[in-house]
């Protein structure tokens, strides 16, 4: 897939006190994580992906294309206020905070590109039936923190969840199936693929922290990323994955990762064999 690197040059680990958690250091080239940051910023908060904008707060063109609007907003103060109001969009089954269950009517296409992304790890890993139905991408200022909780709405609970990390880097604390048990602390960096698989996939987990580390999304470009254009160009958006490298299109996507992070999320919500949710 263009913009990961070949499966035999990750570098995995697994964590000792918490069975289940895969973490991938960033098996991204330097052109992939940038396509899977403007994604997240330009094309995934669009109607009719839901955003957490409040209507009362932001009229119907911002809800709809943050991005756009983000980009022609010329007010240094409405700007910030635009940009740091974006805390997460939903796609395929949309998440309900509300009430914590997803509904057969309430979905949007799930992204080609994002789907091949999460089976391409799942396969390799071994889940060979892992079919991504569901995600929500987290949008953290420097200062925003995620408070402990557990991912239990989707009716399938053993199939793994895909985690995603770009931009700054997260403090992730994962803990156990209670509240009793002490938590781990790792950095998720820019790049970081983690998953929840097995006993870890309903386990506490927490972000207390973002940290502003370094300009993530800035190295130069080099021959691997050169290389990316030899693989299955149809899997991705090959027009975006071409501008990522071009500094003037690239900027405001770093400015935006200069002071903040980006996690993408997919689960699986259907049991194996069911088509659609129950009632
Ligand atoms: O940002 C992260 O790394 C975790 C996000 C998360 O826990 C969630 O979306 O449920």
């Amino acid at each position: 897939m263009p913009g990961v690197k070949s499966p035999s040059d990750w570098r995995s680990y697994a964590l000792t006190h918490h069975p289940g958690i895969i973490i991938i250091r960033n098996p991204f080239t330097e052109r992939g994580r940038r396509y899977w940051i403007a994604r997240c910023l330009r094309d995934y908060p669009r109607t009719p992906n839901i955003v957490n904008l409040n209507e009362r707060l932001f009229d119907d063109s911002v809800r709809s294309d943050w991005w756009k609007q983000l980009s022609l907003c010329r007010d240094r103060a409405e700007f910030q206020r635009m940009k740091s109001a974006m805390r997460w969009t939903t796609f395929g089954y949309h998440h309900n905070w509300d009430t914590k269950h997803y509904e057969e009517r309430m979905q949007s296409q799930f992204p080609e590109d994002l789907g091949s992304l999460c089976r391409l790890f799942a396969s390799t890993l071994g889940y060979c039936d892992f079919k991504p139905e569901a995600a929500i991408v987290n949008y953290y200022p420097v200062g925003s923190t995620l408070s402990g909780h557990t991912d239990h709405s989707e009716p399938n609970q053993t199939a793994p969840l895909f985690s995603f990390s770009f931009g700054q880097t997260a403090i992730f604390l994962i803990g156990g199936r209670t509240l009793e048990e002490k938590p781990t602390a790792v950095y998720l960096q820019c790049g970081d693929v983690m998953i929840m698989s097995g006993e870890s996939r309903l386990c506490y987990h927490a972000v207390p922290r973002i940290m502003k580390t370094r300009r993530p999304g800035n190295s130069p470009l080099t021959n691997e990323d050169a290389d990316d254009a030899d693989h299955d160009t149809h899997l991705v958006d090959m027009g975006l994955f071409q501008n990522v490298g071009d500094a003037s299109f690239w900027e405001p996507f770093s400015n935006y990762i200069d002071d903040s992070r980006i996690n993408i999320n997919v689960r699986q919500v259907l049991n194996i064999g069911d088509l659609k949710l129950g009632p």
